[in-house]
């Protein structure tokens, strides 16, 4: 079997993209749970020495880096339509989708959601703050009231919003009504219920 070994705190945390994704391609998953800390310390950091989740074993190869190890897996399966390739229209905009979900909200994102319980220093929420209230707001004036980014085809740029939407909305600085459109059949679709991934946010 083609079983990716998937390590992570859980459904939380960046491995829930790569475990969507997987589960849209349908490949099978071994997960390793690890508690907190011990992503800072051997064996872990024998695969991950920066000390973060998530990290992949596939076909022999240890993957770290969440959206490069989803967008390795979805090229690996060019059937599956998830990445927009060089040479396809629409190449540029679903770069730029991937780049300002994974790089521009992502990493601010969570350092206010986790500065909210204690495991940041307080500072990271007032900083992250005032660039996430001018930021989201654009954000969501950009996004199709139907239908998926861009391609006319789900691809991982959805997944990568989905991820950013769910910490924006799981923190309230977004209302789910405020991208209900877009959001709601992501939500239902059966790969993202497999994987949990919006189990945080639905009601
Ligand atoms: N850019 C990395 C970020 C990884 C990252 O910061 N992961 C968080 C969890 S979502 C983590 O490991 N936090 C624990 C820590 O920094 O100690 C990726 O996308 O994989």
């Amino acid at each position: 079997m083609d079983t990716l070994d998937l390590y992570g705190f859980g459904v939380g945390d960046r491995s829930s993209k790569v475990r969507w994704l997987c589960h849209e391609l349908g490949l099978p998953i071994q997960e390793h749970k690890l508690g907190f800390g011990e992503h800072r310390k051997p064996p872990y950091t024998d695969l991950n020495p920066y000390g973060m989740v998530p990290t992949a074993q596939w076909r022999g190869e240890t993957l770290t880096e969440s959206t490069a190890t989803c967008t390795w897996l979805a090229e690996q399966h060019p059937e599956s339509g998830l990445v927009i390739a060089p040479g396809e229209p629409d190449r540029y905009a679903y770069l730029r989708w991937v780049a300002l979900f994974a790089e521009t909200l992502e990493s601010r994102l969570v350092e206010y959601v986790v500065a909210g319980f204690g495991a940041v220093a307080p500072v990271f929420r007032e900083t992250t703050e005032p660039r996430l209230r001018h930021q989201l707001p654009i954000m969501v004036s950009e996004l199709p009231s139907e239908g998926f980014l861009v391609g006319g085809r789900m691809t991982l740029a959805d997944i990568e919003a989905g991820y950013s939407l769910r910490l924006a909305i799981g923190a309230e600085l977004l209302s789910i009504d405020d991208v209900a459109g877009y959001l709601r059949p992501l939500m239902a679709r059966p790969a993202a219920k497999a994987a949990q991934f919006f189990s945080s946010i639905e009601g």
